[in-house]
């Protein structure tokens, strides 16, 4: 554990601003205890619809190792790396994890992207959630369970570089311009052998969704 907890908030009792500049991070810390995360990560191992990810790199179409699965109020349609996911409806245990997300953060958010990381050499690379169909500076909330990893951010043009550790159970914010200005990533390491699973609750634009069902 890298940060004490006594540093972690400012005098509002909000977690401190990680960035410099041009955007917003707050790291909570675990906002559940230890024994929840595990039993929330052991669930989600087995109930989510894990898929592998889809990705296209220089043209090229790859399968991702790294597992996602996707969720929300609607049948959201979502586009990344030119591949598009129609949103399942919530499961118990997701609307559970949500409640805890909402309440720590006064947000309020309609779908939920996961992603399962089987062990530290399945990583992101940098880019930034600034897909069209995310309501542009709504507040991105990552719950990380299992293992603890890395994250990254680096801002586009400075290049300035902010790395924190993620616990388990643990949250972190991205809002206002964070995505505009800053790119963040995952990166792998060799040190971790066991899984985490990441859950970032979005805000998607209304209108996007899908009509179909
Ligand atoms: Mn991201």
């Amino acid at each position: 554990m890298i940060n004490k907890t006594v540093d972690m908030f400012d005098d509002d009792s909000e977690p401190i601003n990680r960035l410099p500049k041009d955007g917003k991070v707050h790291y909570y810390g675990p906002v559940m205890s230890s024994s929840n995360a595990n039993n929330h990560f052991k669930g989600l191992l087995e109930g989510i619809e894990w898929k592998n990810d889809v990705a296209v790199m220089y043209g090229k179409k790859i399968v991702t190792q790294r597992k996602v699965a996707w969720y929300g109020d609607e049948p959201y349609r979502y586009t990344y790396s030119n591949h598009t996911k129609t949103a399942l409806p919530w499961s118990e245990a997701l609307l559970t994890l949500k409640a805890i997300v909402e309440k720590s953060t006064q947000e309020i958010f309609n779908s939920c992207l996961l992603n399962l990381y089987h062990n530290g050499s399945e990583g992101v690379a940098w880019h930034s959630d600034d897909e069209k169909e995310l309501q542009r500076g709504a507040a991105i909330a990552s719950l990380s369970l299992g293992a603890e990893r890395k994250f990254s951010f680096k801002h586009k043009q400075s290049k300035d570089t902010i790395s924190l550790y993620l616990q388990p159970g643990s949250l972190l914010v991205m809002t206002g311009d964070t995505q505009r200005y800053w790119q963040h990533c995952l990166p792998p390491t060799k040190k971790v052998h066991a899984a985490r699973i990441n859950l970032t609750f979005r805000r998607m634009n209304i209108e996007i969704k899908s009509h179909s069902i």
